[in-house]
C-alpha cells in the first residue's frame, strides 16, 4: 500500500510551501514526491482539529501513514501578547486531537512543529535542542510556547507507553508567499512588507513598531518545506530538530525594513514607534545538529528570498490574507 501523506494546516505559509516543492521537485528525488505516494493537504474546513470528533473524522477519511502536523493558532509578537490564554488552549486541544489520532490510527510517523520561542528567556546562547525545559519561555509568548512545549512532553510519553515514531521541528521566523499579512496580527516581515506598500501607494508615512533593535533569524518558507521532507525521510529519533538558518545569520528588525523598503521602492518617510513592544530581543538558535545529519544544505539567500515574497504579495494582493485592507 502507497503512503498517504497528511499535512494538517496544509493551507498555510508552511503547507503551502510544502505543496510547492512536493509539487515541483522531480519524483524521487530528494526532496521530491515518492512514486506512488499520496499527498494531503487539509485546511480547517476539512476539519476543525479542536474538536476529537472531527480529527478522527479527518484520520478516517485519509488513513495517513505519514503526518507533518502544522495546524495551530498563529500569530506575531501584537496577537500573542494580546491572546495569551486562547493561544495556550487552543493549540493544547489541537495537539492533543492529532497526537492521540495519530496513536489510535497507528500512523507510522508523525512530525510536530514547534517553534523557537519555546525555549527559555533566559539562557545561554546559542540556543539547541537540549534546552527547552530548561526555564520559563519570554512572557509575550508564554501561551503558545508552553503549549508547544507541550508537544515535546507528548511525543516522549506516547513513544515510551506505546512505541509511537512521534518527533517534532523547532523553525525559527518564517516568511514567504501565502504568509499571513494582516497589519495587526502578522509576523513583522509580513506585516511591514503590507504596511510599506500602503505607505508607498497612499503617500503615507511607513511607521516600524517598536526601536528596530531585536535581532532575529528568518528561514524562508520553501526552504523549510525542503527541511520538512528530509525530517519526513531520513529522520526517525523522537527528539526535536531546530531547522534554520545558521546563529550568523541574525539580523535586527531595522535591517529588515531598510530591506523591505528596498524591495518594495518606498522612498517616502520611514520611523519607529517606539511605544510599541519590541518583545523577546533574541532567540539564536543553533542548526548544528541539523547541518551535521543533513551533511550540508543551501538557503536561499534572505534578500532574493524577500524580493520574491514582496512580488508574491503584489501580484497576489487581492487574494492575499491582507485582514483589513
Ligand atoms: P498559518 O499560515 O497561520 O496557517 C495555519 C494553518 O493551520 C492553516 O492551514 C489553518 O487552516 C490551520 N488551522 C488553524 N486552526 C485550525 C483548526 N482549529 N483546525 C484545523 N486547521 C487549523 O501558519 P504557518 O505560519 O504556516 O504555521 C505553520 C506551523 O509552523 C504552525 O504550527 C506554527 O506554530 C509553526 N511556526 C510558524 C512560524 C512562523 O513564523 N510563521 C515560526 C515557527 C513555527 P485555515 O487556512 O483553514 O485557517
Ligand atoms: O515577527 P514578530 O511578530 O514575532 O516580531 P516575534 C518580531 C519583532 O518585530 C518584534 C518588531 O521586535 C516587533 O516589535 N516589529 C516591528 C513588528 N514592526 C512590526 C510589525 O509591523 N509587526 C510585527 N508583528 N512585529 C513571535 C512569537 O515572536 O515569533 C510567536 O510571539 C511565534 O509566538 C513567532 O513564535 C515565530 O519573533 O517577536
Amino acid at each position: 500500500m502507497a503512503n498517504v501523506v497528511l499535512v494538517t494546516g496544509g493551507s498555510g505559509l508552511v503547507g503551502k510551501a510544502i505543496q510547492h516543492i512536493i509539487e515541483t521537485e522531480p519524483e524521487g528525488s530528494r526532496f521530491g514526491k515518492k512514486t506512488g505516494e499520496k499527498w494531503v493537504f487539509a485546511k480547517s474546513s476539512d476539519g476543525d482539529l479542536r474538536d476529537p470528533e472531527q480529527t478522527r473524522k479527518l484520520y478516517e477519511k485519509y488513513k495517513p501513514t505519514h503526518v507533518i502536523h502544522l495546524a495551530a493558532l498563529v500569530g506575531g509578537l501584537f496577537k500573542n501578547m494580546k491572546y495569551k490564554l486562547t493561544f495556550l488552549r487552543e493549540n493544547i486541544l489541537i495537539n492533543d486531537n492529532v497526537l492521540h489520532a495519530s496513536h489510535t490510527h497507528k500512523t507510522q510517523k508523525l512530525i510536530s512543529c514547534l517553534s523557537t520561542c519555546v525555549f527559555p528567556d533566559k539562557v545561554e546562547y546559542p540556543l539547541d535542542e537540549n534546552k527547552i525545559h530548561s526555564g520559563p519561555p519570554h512572557e509575550s509568548n508564554f501561551g503558545y510556547a508552553h503549549a508547544k512545549r507541550l508537544v515535546d512532553v507528548q511525543n516522549h510519553a506516547y513513544k515510551e507507553e506505546f512505541g509511537c515514531n512521534f518527533t517534532s521541528a523547532i523553525p525559527t521566523n518564517v516568511f514567504g508567499p501565502n504568509d499571513n499579512f494582516d497589519l495587526e496580527d502578522s509576523h513583522v516581515i509580513p506585516g511591514l512588507i503590507h504596511k510599506c506598500y500602503l505607505a508607498k501607494k497612499n503617500n503615507t508615512p511607513f511607521i516600524v513598531s517598536g526601536t528596530g533593535k531585536p535581532l532575529r533569524q528568518f528561514i524562508y518558507s520553501y526552504d523549510l518545506a525542503k527541511l520538512f521532507i528530509w525530517q519526513l525521510r531520513e529522520y526517525d529519533d523522537v527528539e526535536p530538530v531546530i531547522l534554520s538558518v545558521g546563529e550568523d545569520e541574525e539580523v535586527s528588525i531595522k535591517e529588515v525594513a531598510d530591506a523591505i523598503v528596498k524591495a518594495v521602492g518606498f522612498q517616502g518617510e520611514y520611523s519607529f514607534d517606539t511605544t510599541r513592544a519590541d518583545g523577546q530581543f533574541r532567540k539564536p538558535a543553533s542548526n548544528k545538529k541539523l547541518i551535521t545529519l543533513m551533511g550540508g544544505f543551501e538557503f536561499t539567500p534572505f534578500e532574493q528570498a524577500l524580493d520574491t515574497t514582496v512580488k508574491w504579495f503584489l501580484q497576489n494582493y487581492d487574494n492575499a490574507r491582507t485582514g483589513k485592507k
